[in-house]
């Protein structure tokens, strides 16, 4: 049966930084579809707050503090994780920063945390997960990528610089290891709605819509902001058998943003 092909019954997911937002609702998805769920994140209180919502909707998560830039607390967490579930057969490199600062006005600090974090980190973690999955004949990882893997704007070039490079890190890694089961593919969310562009999209103080709520609505044929529960099923998808033979690619969840020119005004 096709659909049997979509089940994750059996498997063990990592969701790097799946405490809330775009994490959260793949490892939620994935659950629905067998999975066990382990996630991280930093902050003591996202992590109880996670706990309880994984709860509520019947999810005995693992949670994990664990910064994902950190190499040694990155490599324990996998440890743990391989000796309780035998290894981690899907992984997340969802976890990521954004500093909206203009290039020269961007000290060399904040660039390189947001590159250690979103892109630098996706090595760290795939790189300990990945002897694991060769040891149990595959695997899949799925890199949280971007509409900055293909376009800039003003004010985001270190967070481009990083998901330009994850954009290439994920093709590197399906080439070298496709070998051994492993497919490593993107996932490219457009714009969605969660608290990272919450700046991006909260009403003026005057009750009228934020000009790049505006702007971004009239950049998506959709007409609206992507929900986290968008990226559910395409996340799935990348995650089970029935993307077995798909390695290297970057499936863009954007409700055609990067297919349109934009709304005429
Ligand atoms: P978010 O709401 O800001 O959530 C980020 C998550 O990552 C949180 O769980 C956060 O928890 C965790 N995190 C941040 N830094 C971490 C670190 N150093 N170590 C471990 N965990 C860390 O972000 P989001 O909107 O859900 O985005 C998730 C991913 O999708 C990011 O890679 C983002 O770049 C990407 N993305 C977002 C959009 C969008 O429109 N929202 C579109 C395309 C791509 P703690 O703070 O507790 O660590
Ligand atoms: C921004 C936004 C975007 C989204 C996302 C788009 O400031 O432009 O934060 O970068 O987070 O990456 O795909």
């Amino acid at each position: 049966m096709i659909l049997d092909s979509f089940s994750l019954k059996g498997k063990t997911a990592l969701v790097t930084g799946g405490s809330y937002g775009i994490g959260f609702a793949i490892a939620e998805g994935f659950a629905e579809a067998g999975a066990k769920i382990a996630f991280n994140c930093r902050n003591p209180e996202h992590l109880r707050t996670a706990l309880d919502s994984y709860r509520r909707k019947g999810i005995d998560a693992r949670g994990f503090l664990c910064d994902v830039t950190e190499e040694e607390a990155v490599r324990q967490m996998v440890s743990q994780l391989e000796q309780d579930w035998g290894a981690v057969d899907i992984l997340v490199n969802n976890a990521g920063i954004i500093k909206r600062i203009p290039m020269l006005e961007m000290d060399a600090e904040d660039f390189r945390r947001v590159i250690d974090v979103d892109l630098t980190a996706a090595f760290l973690v795939s790189k300990a997960v990945i002897p694991g999955m060769i040891r149990r004949g595959g695997g899949k990882i799925i890199n949280v990528c971007s509409m900055m893997s293909e376009l800039g704007r003003e004010t985001v070039s270190a967070y481009a610089a990083a998901k330009g490079g994850l954009k290439m890190l994920t093709k590197n890694i399906a080439s070298e290891y496709g070998k051994y089961n492993i497919q490593c593919n993107g996932i490219g969310p457009g714009y969605i709605a969660t608290p990272q562009t919450a700046p991006l999209r909260e009403p003026q103080p005057d009750g009228s819509p934020h000009p790049f709520d505006s702007f971004i609505r009239a950049k998506t044929p959709a007409d609206r902001w992507g929900t986290p529960e968008d990226l559910q099923g395409p996340a799935l998808f990348l995650a089970s058998p029935a993307s077995d033979f798909v390695n290297g690619h970057i499936l863009y969840v954007d409700g055609g943003i990067l297919a349109y020119l934009g709304r005429q005004p």
